[in-house]
């Protein structure tokens, strides 16, 4: 039997590299679609991390070039299709709200019209967000309670969201959408709020710094780990009908609580070494996201499998590694 072919966009990035292994484990010829860098040595720094860069194969591609797509779809002709490219970190989306709608919103419509032009009967995820509940209408958000997005980005991502559906339904494409709550690993971008903290905790740890600039304190989020996540990614598109799917934990805590157990975990006070400095505060924040992943627990029979404080511990031993070996100490 031939392997099934899966194609990854975003395939750099935190996902992209977890899905990619797991695929593999399952054993997929996995493709992912590459956009060009002149810092080529360092773009599949994650795949690397884990292991696993030449089993990927990739292709040149960007979300904003259709007629790239068409030929790369052609080329590969995907059984399953996962669309992880954005600009995804939320703070520059307003610095570049346009190139945030078009990366994060066209470039999923781009990505779906090339999948009902060339492969119609692939199946399609799309990378949906909890950022999309903003300003929260409901205290614990399901795939039912109604969106008010905060942010340039979650603006965008809840076109694709919609895109998604209204391919779904116009054309029967079996896409599914995943409301996937904050997800975070080692590896994680350095900017968003949990690595910034663990890779924080672990300079003050080895003498390197002694302060840690943060914004808002307050803001409380349900963290999961990005290798349970695309567990459900891949367990959506196995089912017989496409559908919309709440990812997440079921457990909020704040930035606060977060660098709590990090600065615990290497046995430091967080009150002696973080600032806040209004540089990292939002024009508009999204105060508290509380996801209810029911439906994907009975659905899909996903759970989330790691629980916050193994999360925390394997992200601060691995940024007290990785600097170890950088600076020889
Ligand atoms: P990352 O920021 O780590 O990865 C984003 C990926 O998109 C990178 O591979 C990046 O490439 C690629 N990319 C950016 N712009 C383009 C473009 N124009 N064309 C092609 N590729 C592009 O994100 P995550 O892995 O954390 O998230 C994956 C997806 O899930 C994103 O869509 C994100 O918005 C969404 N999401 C993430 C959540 C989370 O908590 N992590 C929660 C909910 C949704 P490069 O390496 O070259 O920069
Ligand atoms: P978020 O993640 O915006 O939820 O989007 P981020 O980690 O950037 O912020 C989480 C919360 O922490 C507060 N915060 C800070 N954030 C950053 N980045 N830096 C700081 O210094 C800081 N101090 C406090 C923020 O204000 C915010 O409230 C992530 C991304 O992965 C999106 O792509 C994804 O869709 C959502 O999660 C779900």
């Amino acid at each position: 039997m031939t392997a099934r072919r899966a194609l990854i966009t975003g395939v750099t990035g935190q996902d992209g590299a977890y899905l990619s292994q797991f695929l593999l484990s399952k054993g997929y010829e996995v493709h992912g679609l590459l956009r060009r860098s002149a810092s080529a040595d360092v773009v599949n720094s994650r795949l690397t991390w884990l292991g696993i860069a030449d089993q990927v194969i990739l292709h040149d591609g960007n979300l904003t070039d259709l007629s790239g797509l068409i030929r790369t779809l052609t080329e590969i002709r995907p059984d399953e299709i996962y669309n992880l490219a954005a600009q995804s970190f939320v703070k520059s989306s307003w610095q570049q709200p346009l190139l945030t709608g078009t990366v994060t919103g066209l470039g999923a419509g781009n990505m779906l019209e090339a999948v009902r032009l060339v492969c119609p009967t692939a199946r399609f995820y799309q990378a949906s967000s909890s950022e999309m509940y903003g300003l929260i209408q409901e205290p614990i958000q399901s795939e039912k309670t109604p969106f008010y997005p905060r942010s340039p980005y979650a603006v965008a991502k809840l076109y694709a969201h919609w895109m998604t559906v209204n391919y779904r339904e116009s054309f029967g494409l079996h896409a599914s959408s995943g409301i996937l709550f904050n997800h975070e690993s080692p590896l994680r971008g350095i900017e968003f709020v949990t690595r910034k903290i663990t890779d924080g905790v672990a300079r003050i740890k080895l003498g390197l710094r002694n302060e840690l600039a943060l914004g808002n304190l307050d803001a409380k989020r349900d963290w999961g780990h990005a290798r349970d996540y695309v567990k459900a990614m891949w367990l959506m598109l196995q089912q017989d009908k496409p559908d919309d799917y709440v990812v997440a934990t079921g457990r909020t805590v704040s930035v606060r609580e977060f660098c709590e157990l990090a600065f615990g975990y290497v046995g430091l006070n967080m009150d002696d070494h973080v600032v806040v400095d209004p540089r990292y505060l939002r024009p508009a924040e999204v105060e508290v996201l509380l996801g209810n992943p029911t439906k994907a627990t009975e659905a899909l029979g996903w759970t989330a499998e790691t629980n916050l404080e193994q999360l925390v511990t394997e992200m601060v031993e691995a940024d007290l590694e990785r600097l170890k070996q950088h600076t020889h100490l």
